[in-house]
């Protein structure tokens, strides 16, 4: 199969000046629209939706010249590509995006206004691609804007699922979950490649080393271009859909049997049917490993068929290609590329573990035990036994290769538990012998000395046999094989003995040259609690890649009344390339007027905040609150939970108040947004209590506009960029140790927003650019989480604030007492829950930097000073910053730029 077929353009593209990436020539472009309405639509009036489609087809046909421009020069100049190898994609939408990226914004808003509408007017109308959970896919996201904005040779490989993130809506007070079909209307963001095709086998047996697959599918490609800002370049998200090799079997349904005769197909189908909807959480389903094993199979066929169009030697692989896994999800990539090279192209093992762990690298995301993916053997041998044998054989290499370290390990081990035993016993021996002096003295006659002296004696001789019974059974502990059992890429589950695991993160390592994790908390977290016996062979190995976003979508596209006074105040657009250029913000936060007119803008974008909650959720919010907004996937870590205890205790108070107290609270409006994973028992509590929260508050007259609670459903990309310009304060509250990064609380900081958090993940990176006296930080350390859960059984030092707010839960204040009595008992009740992220410890000093939010936000002036500092302070987190260090740093992948 070819890489990249006949570009398919329209007929008007081919008769009409290319109108490039740097909108160089002129094409009509409100007669294209009109064209495509007419024939690519066949619509007989221009409504919203019709409008948006023929915009975004004749976008598309900028994109295939950007595309094809930039593929020619990549072909011609042959430098070394990343490719980034991801299961989710979190794109949202396109059009705005495109049309910016591409300087092509006044050419569209000139040909809209021959319609009536605008730019903003269509953009509605677009449905997200939601190919991604939450972070881990948002990222790759913005890696590719990035990419493509800094010109360095890369594509994004992924699944084309027909159904994204699942749509939430709330029924009844409780979330339901409805397939996201977001293919409905065509997709004029991708071009179909059927020219470019792969085989994925499946299950079979082995015959020797010789895998005969017993299912096999067709991988076809998907291109979606990806242009740059400011740049002709327009680089390459490849998605695969999967078809069957025969679509129907005429023999079979001739005969009458028609399920066997599109068995094949429903079982293609299946494969890029759906994301799974877990985002830290893995249910080690067949199917995933399918989809993980298909997405990367196809991705390194085409890959090498690329690589081999110019070069004949595969040895030089790692010199053209860099492989960027990120998470565990692609990770089988490990495996599958040593098949290809050695079944495929017949290579020696040892020369393909060499070009393996040359080309490939591992990213990070999580260090929640539960989504470091495990699949077990048996698993593994029913759907890839190839793959599982050339696992098993990675895996004698890899523990013969640390056997000498494992054995000097294994002897230090066992002389230093020796050493310990006997001190402990020496120490032990000190103690007796004060006693037993001490018993001499007391006694006083003869037979009281003889005693005490036996006694004695005797305790001697039992700890000398204690000590001896110790050290004989350590003896027989085989420390060496508890090392070398450490290294090992496949091990014994520890909640079901007997059953072996494939550890996919352990593969990883050790197929990779480069590991990383997402912020600097994070990076350590993995060297220390993670990995830490692979760090000790190879710390080199091991990085840190603070996350970034773009700040094309997340800041100028999203928050263009903002933007416009950032490049007002700068004198220069240039920062939305050049992000530190935020730091000459600095001195205008000093300036009255400018902060005024950073106020409005706030303002502003709270108004369309209010509007579109008034909207979809049909609550009347006042503009004058605090937005105190938390938008993410819900989850127990997230502490959700604790920020709606604290609410419900806002309240109460607020009721228990008289007129004249009233006066003096800060109104705030508290916005929720984020899916919970449909099987996430407790995260669907969570959802339901805050919209039981919210129903109660808003239709208590009492309370007015002191306190209103928004759950805002379906949380996702397009919500997020009207949510986040408005918000004032953000909470980041994670349990220290457990937000491997996160993301928004970038994108908040970059729009001014206030961020109430935790010593945990970026938030400590931003405190350090923002300045911590800037950020309302609250709760324990991350080194303090393991003793404090050893503790936790003790628990008993429950704030009176906590305590009266859950109570008020139970006694059914907010409906359903029974239906939440096991999520409060989860945090309230250690005979129940143990309240694992420790929200009972951390909620006193949670509350405390509330009533500290509070009191800035009296004091106006001072606010908007501050809040400038965070867009000031954090140009740091432009995703450009973080790819230009993978780049350089991991995959040695230089610009290559058109001229
Ligand atoms: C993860 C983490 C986030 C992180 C994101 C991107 O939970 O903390 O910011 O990846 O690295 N699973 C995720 O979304």
């Amino acid at each position: 199969s070819r890489a990249r077929g006949p570009m398919v353009r329209s007929v008007l593209e081919i008769n009409k000046p290319a109108n490039t990436a740097n909108g160089a020539g002129k094409v009509d472009l409100a007669g294209e629209v009109a064209n495509e309405l007419k024939y690519r639509l066949a619509a007989p009036k221009a409504d919203t939706d019709k409008l948006y489609q023929s915009v975004a087809w004749s976008v598309h046909n900028r994109l295939v010249d950007a595309f094809d421009k930039t593929h020619e020069h990549w072909n011609k100049e042959d430098p070394k590509h990343v490719y980034y190898l991801s299961a989710e994609f979190l794109m949202g939408r396109t059009l705005t995006n495109a049309v910016h990226n591409m300087g092509l914004q006044g050419d569209y808003a000139e040909a809209l206004k021959q319609f009536g509408q605008t730019l903003e007017g269509v953009h509605g109308a677009e449905t997200d691609a939601a190919l991604g959970n939450g972070g881990l896919g948002r990222l790759a996201a913005c890696f590719l804007d990035s990419m493509a904005t800094l010109d360095l040779p890369g594509w994004g490989y992924g699944i084309r699922y027909r159904y994204g993130m699942f749509r939430q809506a709330i029924k009844d007070g409780l979330q339901v979950e409805l397939p996201d079909y977001w293919l409905d209307n065509g997709n004029p963001w991708e071009i179909r490649r059927p020219e470019t095709r792969f085989n994925v086998g499946f299950y079979g047996k082995l015959e020797g080393d010789k895998w005969v697959p017993g299912e096999e599918v067709i991988a076809e490609a998907y291109d979606v271009p990806i242009p740059g800002y400011g740049t002709k370049t327009c680089s390459n998200l490849r998605l695969w859909d999967a078809l069957p090799l025969v679509e129907l079997d005429l023999d079979a349904f001739n005969a009458g049997q028609y399920e066997k005769a599109v068995e094949q197909k429903r079982k293609a189908d299946d494969i890029a049917a759906v994301l799974y909807p877990n985002d830290a959480t893995e249910y080690g389903k067949e199917l995933r490993l399918k989809q993980q094993f298909f997405f990367v199979s196809a991705s390194l066929q085409d890959t090498i068929a690329r690589y081999l169009e110019k070069h004949s030697d595969l040895a030089g692989l790692p010199e053209k290609a860099c492989f960027q896994m990120n998470d565990t999800h692609p990770t089988i990539a490990v495996a599958e590329l040593m098949r290809l090279l050695i079944d495929v192209h017949g290579l020696p093992y040892d020369k393909a573990w060499a070009i393996t762990t040359k080309s490939l690298a591992y990213t990070n995301h999580t260090v929640m035990p539960e989504a470091l993916e495990k699949w077990p053997v048996a698993v593994m041998q029913k759907l890839l036994p190839r793959h599982m044998q050339l696992i098993e054989q990675i895996n004698d290499a890899w523990l013969a290769s640390v056997k000498d370290h494992s054995a000097s390990k294994g002897a230090q081990l066992q002389a230093a538990k020796k050493a310990e035993r006997e001190a402990a016993a020496a120490a032990a021996k000190e103690e007796r012998a004060k006693a037993a002096a001490a018993a001499l003295e007391a006694a006083t006659t003869p037979e009281e000395k003889a005693a005490a002296e036996a006694a004695a004696k005797k305790a001697e001789e039992e700890a000398e046999a204690a000590l001896k019974a110790i050290l004989e059974e350590d003896a027989k502990v085989d420390y060496v094989a508890e090392v070398l059992k450490s290294y090992s890429i496949i091990q014994e589950n520890q909640w079901n003995k007997g059953e072996m695991l494939v550890n996919m993160a352990y593969l990883a390592v050790v197929g990779s040259f480069a590991v990383n994790g997402v912020a600097a908390i994070h990076s350590e977290i993995i060297k220390t609690d993670i990995f830490p016996q692979f760090v000790e062979l190879t710390p080199e190995k091991f990085q840190n890649k603070t996350n970034g976003v773009t700040l094309r979508r997340w800041l100028a596209y999203c928050n263009p009344e903002l933007s416009a006074l950032i490049t007002e105040a700068l004198g220069t657009d240039a920062w939305v390339k050049d992000a530190t250029l935020l730091a000459g913000l600095k001195p205008f936060a000093e300036d009255a007027a400018f902060r005024k007119r950073w106020r409005d803008v706030k303002f502003a974008k709270k108004a369309a905040l209010a509007k579109h909650i008034k909207e979809v959720t049909g609550y009347e919010v006042s503009t004058q609150p605090l937005f105190d907004v938390q938008v993410k996937r819900i989850h127990e870590y997230k502490r959700q939970f604790m920020n709606a205890i604290s609410i419900i205790y806002r309240y109460k108070k607020i009721k228990e108040m008289s007129p004249e107290e009233r006066k003096k609270v800060v109104p705030r409006v508290c916005i929720f947004g984020g899916k919970a994973a449909s099987a996430y028992y407790m995260a669907k509590k969570i959802v339901a209590l805050v919209v039981a929260i919210a129903a109660k508050v808003n239709n208590d007259p009492e309370v007015g506009d002191l306190l209103k609670v928004v759950f805002l459903p379906n949380y996702n990309v397009s919500e997020a960029e009207v949510i986040i310009p408005a918000a004032e304060l953000s909470q980041h509250i994670s349990t220290a140790g457990t937000e491997a990064s996160g993301t928004s609380n970038m994108k908040f900081a970059l729009n001014g927003s206030f961020i109430i958090g935790t010593m945990d993940g970026a938030n400590i990176e931003i405190g350090e650019n923002t300045g911590f006296e800037n950020l309302f930080i609250f709760g324990v350390q991350a080194e303090e989480i393991n003793r404090l859960r050893e503790e936790r059984k003790d628990f008993k030092d429950y704030d009176p604030r906590w305590t009266e707010a859950l109570e008020w839960v139970k006694a059914g204040a907010f409906g359903r007492a029974d239906y939440f009595d096991d999520l409060v008992a989860s945090v309230n009740d250690m005979t129940r829950g143990n309240d694992w992220f420790l929200l009972a410890n951390d909620f006193a000093s949670y509350m405390d930097a509330q009533d500290e939010v509070d009191k800035l936000y009296r004091d106006q002036e001072e606010w908007t000073r501050r809040s400038i500092l965070y867009t000031a302070g954090n140009g740091f987190f432009s995703s450009d910053r973080t790819i230009d260090q993978y780049a350089k740093e991991i995959w040695s992948v230089q610009p290559c730029r058109q001229a």
